[in-house]
């Protein structure tokens, strides 16, 4: 092997461990560039007798040739190398799994709401939703509540420093009564002056508001209130149709329903209504599911209707501890967390 040979494969040799354009210019300058080798053994040529001259700068060009074709060579190969790593960088591997897309679902306060309002809506109940920032007035004082009557810590609120454009102190409303007399206000004006006034039947469901927190109490919580008013709507009435709502709620016959006495200053008589199971989880404890009362005659005037002929019941639960019930949730407050290992069971 001469030493021709010897220099095309060292220079081949520089290529090939060359990994990067940059690194095979170095090499590159090493044989062809201004001082290189074969630059070096050309300008040899010039101190040559003419005969040696000529053989020996043919082999010299063909070296020359021999290195400049393994260093295109050896730039494609990098070029494509470089290429593909790219490639491979930015692969977008269609066959891998796709994150998923979460399936979200209403809350069981929601869901509760929900069968609350199509049971009622079953017996005839109209739904009214409206405000929970109100005036004091509609929270207390049309209910039979004046200011500064101790009863209005029954359903102590929050209270903002504000009055709305009629002169009235708003606050958070403690429970949905409130949306109650909005509708049978606007009740009694579409049937003002009618003979036989129809009827009022309607559910208001709802976000209350009330100074209490604690693993039963939540300063935030979900009412749902009913008020049937007629020409003769009795206690009885209100039993039937609570008793009709827990059979079509729980889905069973299996239960006994009490009122016991007691007192709201919009309704009297006034009377919590508890219920117990014969069976089940829940079996053979008295729960206190709702609070209810015929309508205060006060209230009735307030609606703009004559207390002589629109007697009724009125009542109310906490869709939170229906909810609970039914789903046999133990603490109020994991409603509201917003704890997905919680809520996603409910999906
Ligand atoms: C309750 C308990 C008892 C009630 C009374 C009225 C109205 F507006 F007719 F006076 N609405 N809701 C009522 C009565 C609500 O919740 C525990």
């Amino acid at each position: 092997m001469n030493d021709l040979d010897t220099l095309v494969q060292a220079a081949q040799a520089d290529f090939a461990a060359a990994r990067q354009g940059a690194a095979l210019e170095d090499a590159k300058a090493r044989f062809l560039g201004k001082s290189g080798r074969i630059t070096e053994l050309l300008k040899g040529l010039g101190a040559m007798p003419p005969e040696q001259k000529k053989s020996r700068g043919a082999e010299i060009n063909q070296a020359k040739g021999a290195i400049e074709a393994a260093l295109q060579a050896r730039r494609e190969q990098l070029a494509e190398a470089e290429l593909d790593a790219q490639l491979q960088a930015e692969a977008l591997d269609v066959t891998l799994p796709g994150r998923g897309r979460g399936i979200g679902g209403l809350h069981p306060v929601s869901r509760t709401i929900e069968r609350i309002e199509a049971i009622f809506g079953s017996m005839g109940f109209d739904v009214a939703e409206g405000p929970e920032i109100e005036t004091d007035w509609m929270s207390f004082t049309a209910l039979n509540n004046p200011e500064n009557h101790p009863a209005r810590s029954m359903q102590d609120t929050f209270y903002v420093d504000v009055k709305d454009a009629g002169g009235r102190w708003l606050c958070l409303r403690p429970h949905t009564s409130p949306m109650q007399v909005r509708y049978a206000q606007a009740h009694a004006a579409k049937h003002v002056g009618t003979q036989a006034m129809p009827e009022i039947r309607v559910i208001a469901p709802g976000r209350v508001y009330r100074v209490d927190s604690d693993a039963t109490h939540s300063p935030m919580f979900h009412q749902v209130e009913g008020l049937w008013l007629g020409a003769n709507v009795s206690f009885k009435d209100l039993k039937v149709v609570f008793a009709d709502f827990v059979r079509q709620f729980f889905e069973t016959d299996d239960f006994d329903v009490r009122f016991r006495p007691s007192f709201f200053p919009f309704t009297e008589p006034s009377a919590e209504i508890d219920i117990r199971f014969g069976s089940g989880p829940l079996a053979g404890r008295w729960l206190e599911v709702a609070g209810s009362g015929q309508v205060h005659p006060n209230v009735v005037r307030n609606y703009g209707l004559d207390p002589e002929t629109n007697i009724g019941f009125a009542f109310g639960v906490g869709a939170d501890r229906f909810a609970m019930l039914r789903y046999g949730v133990d603490d109020l407050r994991l409603m509201f967390d917003g704890d997905l290992r919680f809520l996603s069971q409910f999906r």
